[in-house]
């Protein structure tokens, strides 16, 4: 039997009817794992959920889907959209699987290589700007409103629609919401799609409670936190390289009554839980996904838990998403000529 789509498994809580075609690459049903080694650290129980193990590499697949979905039914030529990258591989992926064109607009050398290669394998149109993602991200609603285009940022409802979907699995997985749910923060979309799901869940019954949402940016990328827009965003987490987000109210609103709270981390703290995650649990995320461990173990270490809390950290996008920042910091490679007694003695002398 092939994998069941994101849409079917979830029909009842998704805005698809009878004549919506299903557009999937076997999306979500990502792995829950448990951080054994960090939680010691953290002296509370961390989960990860990680949504690397999309079919294009991070979340954005679960909304990808249902937008390329309705896209498709509503007769789009095109979905378009702006991105820090892993928008950009999943539009091409879905529009590819649709059979429509995708133009992507991203923010030259700013975007990690794998999700280049990505957008540019499924043949999308890449426009890469001499600027950041705000302004790119303000061009394409422009086009979107001048051309039979379909938007698919987060802006998209059906994306946010899709993104919930997480939320829903978290609760299948745990039998219930978890104390606590830590999340890095962009654009701000999915923060807010995880509030809409858990609710939308304890509505239906289908889970008895609320988590609290900490969201985290990037400490040269936080208009959150520093509750005004920042011109020129600057992290090693490039995926979360945004000064203006364009669902910033909603999330900071979403995390409020939550009981939750948003923060910053410094690219020195993303660095550390990166390596941390790697090294010590085996689990390859991309640096902005880093970001989410690195404010639980900040959050964890100033008594911002509760003892016996379960504290689910999602792993937004996967390490292969930007080799050069893992080769970067690595301890690199050791050099040697082809002969036994040289291998020997540099793993054993
Ligand atoms: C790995 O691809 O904005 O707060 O254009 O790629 O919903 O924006 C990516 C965002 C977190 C932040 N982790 O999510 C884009 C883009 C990873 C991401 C975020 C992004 P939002």
């Amino acid at each position: 039997m092939t994998s069941t789509p994101l849409i079917e498994r979830y029909r009842d809580l998704l805005p698809v009817g009878d004549a919506t075609p299903v557009v999937s690459l076997g999306e979500g049903d990502t792995p829950l794992v448990e951080m054994p080694r960090l939680s010691e650290r953290a002296g509370v129980r961390l989960v990860a959920k990680i949504e690397g193990a999309n079919p294009t590499g991070s979340f954005k697949d679960r909304g990808m889907t249902i937008a390329v979905s309705k896209a498709l039914e509503g007769g789009a030529e095109a979905v378009i959209c702006a991105s820090t990258g892993n928008t950009s591989a999943s539009a091409a992926a879905y529009a590819a699987r649709a059979g429509l064109r995708a133009a992507v607009v991203v923010p030259e050398g700013k975007i990690a290589a794998g999700k280049l290669a990505q957008a540019l394998v499924h043949g999308a149109r890449v426009l890469a700007l001499d600027d950041g993602f705000d302004a790119a991200l303000s061009i394409v609603r422009a086009i979107a409103e001048r051309h039979n285009v379909s938007l698919v940022n987060s802006l998209n409802e059906f994306r946010i629609d899709g993104q919930r979907t997480a939320a829903y699995e978290i609760c299948d997985a745990l039998g219930d919401a978890p104390d606590a749910l830590c999340i890095p923060v962009g654009n701000a979309g999915n923060v807010s799609a995880y509030w809409l799901g858990f609710t939308a869940y304890r509505d239906a019954e289908r889970s008895a409670r609320l988590p609290r949402l900490y969201g985290f940016q990037a400490e040269g990328a936080a208009p959150l936190v520093g509750g005004a827009p920042v011109e020129r965003p600057e992290t090693v987490a490039t995926a979360i390289r945004i000064g203006k987000p364009a669902r910033g109210q909603q999330a900071l609103g979403a995390m409020a009554e939550s009981g939750g709270a948003v923060d910053a981390v410094s690219d020195q703290e993303i660095l550390d839980a990166y390596r941390a995650l790697a090294v010590e649990e085996g689990l390859f995320c991309e640096p902005a996904s880093a970001a989410a461990v690195a404010g639980a173990l900040r959050r964890a270490a100033a008594g911002g838990f509760g003892d016996d809390d379960t504290v689910v950290c999602v792993l937004t996008g996967h390490g292969l998403k930007d080799p050069d920042t893992a080769i970067e910091g690595s301890a690199g490679l050791q050099r040697m000529p082809a002969r036994l007694e040289a291998v020997e003695e540099a793993l054993f002398a």
